[in-house]
């Protein structure tokens, strides 16, 4: 199951006829440069091309006024000057002889695409639409958009394919107020949008674009509004608002299908937006989400007016569609001031609806006892990082890239139980394993690996490092005797640093100790998952205990191991899963999918081999299929939730993408 990508030339037709500087951006050519980008990247040729149908008036009226729809029909028999009566009748919009036909092509489109995820015909999709939909509300054409595309496919969902649980999320950079109005009391559709907002200074000057609009009598909590209170948004800003509000409330949530309202004047260069977030953003954006509802995502173009920022956005999302890995986030991951105040404020203000936001009791203070279980805590290292930076910044960002990335491949050392329950294509493949000389002179402090089977397994482990590192495979999983698996670890991790790595990150669920002689020099991050108390015992040495519930595991990988991962940046992730690790495999799956992200795939997985059937689920996730949903929400402990907060408040002067909320910008004195 592949990509759908829904296309149409005749939405090329519609062009703004007379004199309007406010209409003017919204050309043909966004259309055709996208697509000419995404023919020459060979990307249009791996996709299931479908071209667009129109949506019947039957269609259309899921969501719009007979009246109105008549309207819009009308619009193909007026002469120039009518045209420009009849927009002047609306905000920002204008008609063409052809917008009936582009408008109902862009509306079928967004309906094609959501059947062909639906009936399984594609995985997921994307439809390249104008005009675009979001502010289109039942009876007015508003900001270029005629009817709107995206809420009629989250109607279409609902009522032809009897979904229950439709997320929206809305990336592009103004506020889409018509998908809120249609579904502002409905529960059925939760509505995300973060939009350019400036404290109501920015179009659509709206009230309702507050983060306190959260929806009316059922649909109350449902609607998620993040204002961006300042321009120059970038990289960190948006995969923290993922990561600390989207993320939380979408698993939550738990949803069926992700329709995007996929706008790009949400990326740099764009004359709307004002934005910093590169093209590579809107990968790491698209892959998290896939993280969702069985991986079935449909993304709807928006805006984005930046001819070449568009084009080459679009091309990130589809690749990441396809199943690519991201190229790495350029620039420093820290989210600013302004980009906090406004997560907090959603937070707070979606608190009431969502258990993931609610606060922990805060009444029994952390005991020092509590906080420092495995012993002293050490000072943390000075707030500069020691590791180098992951890319220089760079002085024009929109030209960075693209690295072309690596696909995806997993090799499998493990017993046959496991390779059997594997995806065709994921197969023990790869060179020979290690020498056996080789592998004891690396083996030698540990007893437990001079066993045959245990060596065996070291040999193909070896192999397998140095596969990942020089780039033949993107990851892997390996299985070893139960015994060995420390010992195991602590080889692969010397042989990682031996050859290179940079920054290593390393989690360990599990009772797993970390190598006592590994240098705490910032190359190598340690995070420990296990049932232990929380503990900092230096920047690059974390502990946290083991989440017993469903929201304490989502916010154990959402708040603090994936903001974590960002703010380091791994050139290589090693993630363990040792005795008593106690995660049920969709929880194991959804950890190493998310973790993919950030890691941007190079993932060496050890397990257990008496665990094949976890084996075989792990690697289907570094083979990019979607986890399992993990069932009904269950609320964190507040020791853990407490134990979360602990950590944060230890690791966010450093980790600068832990933090959910604004620092104090000044000290009031004697505070
Ligand atoms: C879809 C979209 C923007 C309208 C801006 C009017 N509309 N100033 O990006
Ligand atoms: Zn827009």
């Amino acid at each position: 199951m592949g990509t759908a990508l829904v296309y149409h030339e005749d939405m090329t037709a519609a062009r703004l006829l007379w004199d309007d500087p406010e209409c003017a951006i919204e050309t043909p050519e966004r259309l055709a440069v996208a697509m000419e980008l995404l023919r020459q990247r060979g990307l249009e040729q791996r996709c299931l091309q479908l071209a667009a149908r129109e949506a019947s008036e039957a269609e259309l009226g899921l969501v719009h006024s007979p009246e109105y729809v008549a309207l819009v029909r009308g619009t193909e028999a007026l002469g120039v000057g009518a045209l420009q009566e009849l927009s002047a009748q609306f905000d920002a919009v204008y008609f063409h002889p052809s917008t009936y036909h582009c408008a109902r092509l862009a509306a079928g489109a967004a309906l094609q695409l959501v059947d062909a995820v639906l009936t399984g015909a594609a995985q997921n999709g994307l439809a390249l639409v104008r005009p675009p939909g979001h502010h289109s509300q039942r009876a007015a054409a508003n900001g270029f958009c005629v009817f709107n595309n995206v809420a009629l496919a989250a109607e279409h969902a609902k009522q032809r394919h009897g979904l229950r649980r439709i997320l929206v999320v809305d990336w592009d950079i103004h506020h889409g107020q018509g998908t809120q109005y249609i579904f502002e009391d409905d529960p059925r559709v939760l509505y995300f949008s973060w939009h350019r907002y400036e404290h109501g200074r920015f179009w659509p000057y709206l009230r309702e674009s507050d983060a306190d609009a959260v929806g009316r009598g059922h649909g109350r909590g449902f609607t998620v509004n993040l204002p961006w209170n300042q321009v120059g948004m970038g990289n960190a800003d948006y995969v923290a608002a993922f990561l600390h509000v989207l993320l939380p409330l979408a698993f939550e949530f738990d949803p069926e299908l992700v329709l995007v309202s996929a706008g790009f004047d949400s990326a740099i260069g764009d004359p709307e937006g004002q934005m910093q977030a590169t093209p590579e953003c809107f990968a790491h954006l698209t892959q998290l989400l896939l993280a969702l509802a069985g991986g079935r995502v449909c993304a709807v173009l928006e805006g984005g007016y930046h001819l070449e920022s568009l084009a080459e956005s679009v091309c990130m999302t589809i690749q990441t569609l396809l199943g690519d890995q991201p190229p790495p986030l350029p620039g420093p991951m820290v989210p600013c001031q302004s980009a906090l105040e406004s997560i907090q404020s959603v937070r707070a203000a979606q608190a009431p609806h969502w258990a993931s936001f609610q606060h922990p009791a805060t009444v029994p203070m952390l005991s020092p006892s509590y906080s420092s279980s495995e012993g002293r805590l050490l000072p943390l290292l000075p707030a500069e990082p020691v590791y180098k930076a992951a890319a220089p910044s760079c002085p024009d960002p929109l030209h960075a890239h693209p690295l072309a990335p690596v696909c995806p491949a997993v090799v499998l050392t493990a017993p046959d139980a496991a390779v059997h329950l594997c995806p065709r294509g994921i197969r023990q493949k790869g060179a020979a394993p290690w020498e056996e000389a080789e592998a004891e002179a690396w083996a030698r402090p540990h007893e437990v690996l001079a066993q045959g089977e245990a060596l065996a397994a070291l040999r193909k482990v070896l192999r397998l490092v140095d596969g990942i590192l020089d780039g033949q495979v993107n990851s892997g999983i390996a299985a070893t005797p139960a015994p060995a698996l420390s010992a195991t670890l602590d080889v692969t991790i010397r042989r990682s640093l031996f050859l290179g790595v940079q920054r290593l990150l390393c989690v360990a669920v599990g009772q797993l100790d970390r190598p006592l002689d590994l240098a705490d020099d910032g190359r190598t991050l340690w995070l420990s998952i296990r049932d232990k108390q929380a503990a900092t015992l230096s920047t690059f040495h974390v502990s946290m205990p083991l989440p017993g519930a469903t929201g304490g595991f989502l916010s154990c990988i959402l708040g603090l191991v994936l903001p974590l991962a960002y703010g380091f940046q791994p050139d290589l992730l090693v993630v363990v899963l040792g005795p008593v690790h106690g995660l049920q495999d969709p929880y194991a799956a959804l950890l190493v999918t998310l973790l993919r992200v950030p890691a941007r795939g190079r993932i060496l997985a050890l397990v257990e081999e008496s665990k094949p059937q976890l084996a075989g689920i792990l690697a289907r996730m570094l083979h990019g299929e979607a986890p399992p949903s993990l069932g009904p929400f269950s609320k964190a402990s507040s020791e853990f939730a407490q134990a979360l907060v602990y950590l944060r408040g230890q690791l966010e002067l450093h980790w600068k993408m832990l933090q959910v909320a604004a620092p104090p910008s000044v000290a009031s004195p004697g505070s």
